[in-house]
């Protein structure tokens, strides 16, 4: 039985709808701060959950007997560099939460990490595994202690956490809120309704990014691997593509050849896009348990125009 928080969220609504078809409807408790009348919702067992909360937590692990916990509550980098103290209390308070939850009831364990976990002062291109990690975001500070406590509550307690240093995420379905890779995912859906995009990234900066079903499986997958084969745990570096805001742009306008796109810069997550790698090596991942991805940019940006255009 598998707990998710965050379930409403960019990757949990899309996660827990995944999980139900592998593991089966009454086998994954959603929850998130509060219920909409999404898929989520009406598809399988939901509670509210306030992540900071670790009584209730605990209780509701207990209850529906899991033994695992997807902790995906979570403040992205742009909002937790408006809110730093919000966002450590909410992101750390939460993980702390839930990975004592884990260890108290004997619980599998994945939160994701994310290319924020690398700073200025990161090798910025094929950016490596193991490699120094300064963040300059408070979302990257997080990150960093995420990634530090997961590794210390497997090595103290046996918790056999895992985690992925998530790059931009894409997706269709629920939106990203407060993030600073938003854009790739904004970008789609002006296309649509406009025609036209004004990206608050500039044109040059290169991120990793990934469609939302790589990541999905990804997840899956690596829950799944053999643990005597993981050198590493929390967190492995994942990609599937690397690009700026031209070449995304250039690959909408395969499909919409008046699409135009224009630049109006926000300083605050150009900066703090700045701070991350160009692009990182996802050879660990690959080695340690078969890591690999299906879309890259064209693929990509053909399914997204298609099922947003039917939505
Ligand atoms: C963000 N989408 O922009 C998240 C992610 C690598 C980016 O961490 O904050």
């Amino acid at each position: 039985k598998i707990l998710v928080t965050g379930a409403l969220g960019q990757i949990g609504s899309e996660l827990v709808m995944k999980l139900r078809g592998v593991y089966g409807s009454d086998n994954v408790l959603a929850t998130d701060i509060r219920e909409t009348d999404s898929d989520v919702v009406k598809s399988g067992p939901f509670e509210i959950l306030d992540v900071t909360d670790a009584e209730r937590m605990h209780a509701l692990a207990k209850q529906y007997e899991v033994d695992s916990i997807i902790h995906l509550a979570a403040l992205l980098s742009a909002t937790a560099e408006a809110k730093p103290l919000l966002a450590w209390n909410l992101n750390m308070g939460g993980l702390v939460n839930a990975l004592e939850t884990a260890r108290e009831l004997n619980c599998q364990f994945f939160t994701p990490s994310s290319i924020g976990a690398f700073g200025p002062s990161t090798p910025k291109n094929n950016t490596p595994q193991d490699t120094i990690q300064r963040p300059t975001t408070m979302y990257g500070v997080n990150k960093v202690s995420g990634e530090l406590l997961c590794d210390y509550y497997y090595q103290k307690f046996g918790v056999d956490t895992r985690g992925l240093r998530f790059p931009g995420l894409i997706s269709y379905v629920a939106p990203p809120g407060g993030g600073t890779t938003d854009y790739a995912v904004e970008i789609y859906y002006e296309a649509i309704k406009k025609g036209s995009y004004s990206s608050y990234i500039d044109k040059g900066t290169y991120m990793d990014m990934m469609y939302m079903p790589d990541a999905l499986n990804a997840i899956v997958d690596l829950m799944e691997a053999d643990p005597a084969k993981l050198k590493h745990r929390n967190s492995f570096n994942v990609t599937a593509m690397s690009f700026e805001p031209e070449e995304i742009a250039q690959a909408i306008r395969k499909h919409i050849p008046s699409f135009e796109m224009s630049y109006d810069v926000d300083p605050i997550r150009q900066a703090i896009a700045d701070s991350w790698p160009d692009s990182i090596d996802a050879s660990a991942a690959k080695e340690e348990w078969g890591f690999r991805t299906d879309f890259d940019l064209a693929k990509m940006t053909a399914d997204m125009l298609e099922k947003l255009k039917a939505k």
